[in-house]
């Protein structure tokens, strides 16, 4: 769990400053209700993941696996942000999770106020794990503090390994980035050493797990992962009662 952090929204990469704006304003009021969240999220005993990448990495397919993968250990909700279309929240709908989707409206990232509103429309009773989708893109979601405990990160193999050093605040605010679609490298010139240097150079506390939902090859690694960090924050909240 994490405590005592830094703000997402402040973290720089090295060798840059934030300089006072208004983005840095709005990001402030962002982080308010943020923190609202965690604390909502600490006394319902509930893990919050954000989950990150471009459009098309493999965000809902990992949904799905990872819902039906832990189905009867731990009780996964998801919230799912996307411009239109309630497309994502019917996926995982159809594999039996608790879903609902926030339709942003044409805004590229989800916001903290969001997520606050949308939970209250969720039935949270007995979660243990919240997902939050966010939006496909690798930009405008790494601002955005939405409370959670982990920000996971997925780059697949598709978009090629420069992917860390072109939008490091992504890989910067994430404690793991998942190097999906790993069923595709050997037809791909995708070097997994590459993409693993370049995202630990900006980050050299990212852990990293290589899973592919079609295969199934790392969603046992991914799924130990997850039960772990559940049991750690239920562990945490007992130790603050
Ligand atoms: N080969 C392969 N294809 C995958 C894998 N995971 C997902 N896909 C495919 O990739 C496409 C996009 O997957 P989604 O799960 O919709 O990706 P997403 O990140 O949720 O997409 P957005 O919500 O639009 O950003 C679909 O056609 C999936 O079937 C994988 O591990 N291997
Ligand atoms: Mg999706």
């Amino acid at each position: 769990m994490q405590s005592l952090r830094q703000p997402k929204s402040s973290k720089n990469a090295r060798g840059t400053v934030n300089c006072d704006n208004t983005t840095m304003h709005l990001l402030q009021a962002n982080d308010f209700v943020a923190d609202a969240i965690r604390k909502e999220m600490v006394e319902r005993n509930i893990l919050l993941i954000n989950v990150v990448s471009s459009a098309g990495s493999g965000k809902t397919t990992l949904m799905q696996q990872t819902i039906q993968r832990l189905a009867g250990k731990i009780n996964i909700a998801v919230l799912v942000g996307d411009l239109e279309t309630e497309r994502d929240a019917d996926r995982i709908r159809a594999v039996g999770g608790n879903a609902l989707q926030i339709v942003t409206g044409g805004i590229c990232h989800l916001e903290a106020q969001m997520i606050w509103q949308a939970m209250k429309s969720l039935h949270l009773d007995g979660v243990d794990l919240l997902f939050v989708e966010n939006v496909g893109n690798l930009v405008c979601p790494a601002s955005f503090d939405l409370g959670e405990d982990y920000r996971v990160t997925l780059i697949a193999t598709t978009e090629g390994d420069d992917k860390p050093k072109k939008y490091p605040r992504m890989f910067l605010t994430s404690e793991m980035m998942l190097v999906s679609k790993c069923d595709l490298l050997p037809y791909l010139p995708f070097s997994v050493d590459a993409v693993v240097a370049d995202a630990r150079d900006i980050n050299p506390n990212i852990e990293v797990l290589t899973i592919s939902s079609t295969s199934g090859e790392g969603l046992d690694a991914w799924c130990d992962w997850l039960l772990a960090r559940v049991e750690e924050k239920k562990a945490e909240v007992a130790a603050l009662a």
